[in-house]
């Protein structure tokens, strides 16, 4: 997945229209002694250009939505609440609605008499009401597209030769664990949702390529329908960028959330990901006894059939572990191709 050219892109929402519209439209003079009707064609004909090509404008971010890959346009629902294919149609209709009250507007103007000015700026006013009520009535779907633009600009580059994925719940020490892997620098906090948003770091390895190590924002576990978008970033990460994840336990009995609660999350994370490899790390080992430590990760290896590999990423503890596990995950993939 690129992080695609969509990033770069502006569109104007209805006020921002509205003003840039009247600003084109201030600059249209009347020549010496031009017709007045025809002045005000030349007016109406600039009004409807800049409304078209503001529509076109959308399609066409639309369309590289609709082309930017699953988790692009999956990030899009989330954020609007529709399909792109949706908000296409939606687009094409109002496109042709413009040029069809344009032609009305032009024809209502042709036929009027030069001199009945007032008649003439009447029909010029419903003309310019009706073209711009054209895009006033999608101004709540633009405003979306605008916030889902903001935060698609906001996204890491992820091209890679593998893409690794840190998840788990919140707190367990996914950005600390990227911050010491690679040399990103997510933010780190002592509270959930420090990390809001998908960070990467890479490892290259010489001659084999390049490891994305993606941070996600934590999930929490309950149901799908209450989700936030914050988690949503992870869920879809998850879904469609990775080719492997490392899932974090962390558990001390004063921690944020229970084992069993990392263990359900563990449960749907491994739904999402179908066949693709996962790796589970306990981090923060640092913090317990040693009878504790062989408890906890005696627990998570019988619910999950995998053994943990204990960490403390806060340390340093054990990550080299982790480095060449990646690594020849990444030589195998590379073997393969
Ligand atoms: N003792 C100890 N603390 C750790 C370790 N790893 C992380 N922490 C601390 O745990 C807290 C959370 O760490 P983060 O790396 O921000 O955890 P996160 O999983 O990214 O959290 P969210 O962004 O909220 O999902 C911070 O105060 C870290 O300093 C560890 O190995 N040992
Ligand atoms: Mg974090």
């Amino acid at each position: 997945m690129e992080k695609p050219v969509l990033s770069k892109l502006y569109v104007r929402n209805y006020s921002e229209l509205y003003e840039y519209l009247n600003n084109s439209l201030k600059k249209i003079k009347p020549l010496e002694g031009e017709d007045f009707k025809l002045f005000m064609k030349k007016k109406i004909t600039s009004a409807y250009q800049v409304i078209e090509s503001e529509l076109n404008k959308l399609l066409e971010a639309l369309v590289l939505i609709q082309n930017a890959g699953d988790f692009y346009r999956e990030l899009f629902k989330v954020y609007t609440g529709s399909t792109v294919e949706e908000y296409i149609v939606d687009v094409k209709k109002r496109i042709k609605l413009a040029r069809n009250i344009y032609k009305w507007a032009i024809q209502e103007l042709s036929s009027l008499d030069s001199k009945r000015k007032r008649k003439i700026v009447l029909t010029f006013r419903a003309g310019i009401g009706r073209l711009l009520s054209i895009y006033k009535r999608m101004d709540k779907r633009v405003v979306l597209v605008k916030e889902y633009l903001k935060e698609v600009s906001k996204m890491p580059d992820t091209r890679g030769d593998y893409i690794v994925v840190l998840a788990g719940l919140p707190q367990v020490g996914k950005s600390t664990l990227l911050s010491k892997l690679t040399s990103a620098k997510p933010e780190i906090g002592s509270y959930p949702f420090t990390t809001k948003t998908l960070i990467a770091g890479h490892l290259v390895v010489e001659p084999y390529g390049r490891i994305v190590i993606i941070d996600s924002p934590g999930i929490l576990d309950t149901p799908i329908e209450e989700k936030n978008i914050i988690e949503y970033k992870a869920i879809l990460a998850l879904k469609h960028l990775a080719d492997h994840v490392v899932y974090l336990f962390a558990y001390t009995p004063s921690f944020y959330y229970t084992l069993q609660e990392q263990l359900n999350v563990y449960e749907s994370v491994k739904r999402l990901l179908g066949d693709k490899p996962i790796t589970i790390v306990f981090n923060k080992v640092d913090l317990l006894s040693k009878t504790e430590l062989e408890e906890y990760m005696g627990e998570i290896e019988s619910k999950t059939g995998i053994k943990p590999i204990p960490v403390s990423a806060l340390t340093g503890y054990n990550l080299d572990e982790i480095r060449q596990l990646l690594v020849s995950y990444l030589k195998e993939k590379k073997k393969l191709q």
